[in-house]
């Protein structure tokens, strides 16, 4: 696993997009993110009974896979969305990207920090959490997927146009507003949901 700041220069998102800007040490805490290299299936066992999680699948993101909706599915996956739930990922195979946002909404330090993962990396993104994956220039992932009770696969897309125009408003008409609001207001205006399979 490796975590640094996405340059976000124009070019394929499939390619590493690193920049050389430091991270914060503190920074996989500050977003409440958990990541980790798991040697055997066991751990994540383990984890999964602590946090009550009790079904999971195996989804594997490749061309030879998904046929030719993988395309379309990595467009899906790599637009900015979050979950209601915890997002939980075991990479069992290959490698892909996980995008989170980092700063605050709609502020000068809001970026994109990526997570590069591979076979062994495990990651739990909090609740809410804005991010999106991609796969890299192998175009191939399997990951495990675990899920608390029924398989819970809502993506809440936000539509960042329309998130701008509503971040200028609100900073306009009442000041600065929290984070909180932000994260609300951008979710339920520039919403649309989809299921992912
Ligand atoms: C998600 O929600 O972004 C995903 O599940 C990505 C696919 S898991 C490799
Ligand atoms: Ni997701």
């Amino acid at each position: 696993m490796k975590i640094y700041y996405y340059d976000s220069l124009p070019g394929d998102q499939r390619l590493p997009h690193e920049s050389s800007d430091p991270l914060p040490e503190s920074l996989l805490d500050d977003l409440a993110i958990i990541a980790g290299f798991y040697t055997s299936g066991e751990q994540v066992d383990t984890i999964a009974k602590e946090r009550n999680y009790r079904n999971r699948d195996i989804i594997t993101v490749s061309p030879e896979a998904m046929g030719e909706v993988y395309e379309s599915k990595v467009k899906m996956f790599f637009a900015e969305h979050l979950h209601e739930d915890e997002e939980i990922r075991y990479i069992l195979d290959g490698s892909g990207y996980f995008d989170v946002r980092s700063g605050k909404p709609g502020a000068e330090d809001e970026r994109w920090v990526r997570v590069a993962m591979e076979a062994g990396d495990f990651i739990v993104l909090p609740p809410g959490i804005y991010h999106r994956f991609t796969t890299d220039e192998k175009n191939y992932i399997k990951a495990m997927r675990l899920f608390k009770d029924e398989v819970s696969l809502l993506q809440i897309t936000a539509i960042p146009p329309q998130q701008h125009l509503l971040t200028n408003f609100l900073n306009s008409q009442n000041g600065p507003p929290s984070i909180a609001v932000l994260r609300l207001t951008r979710t339920l205006t520039g919403r649309s949901m989809s299921t992912l399979c």
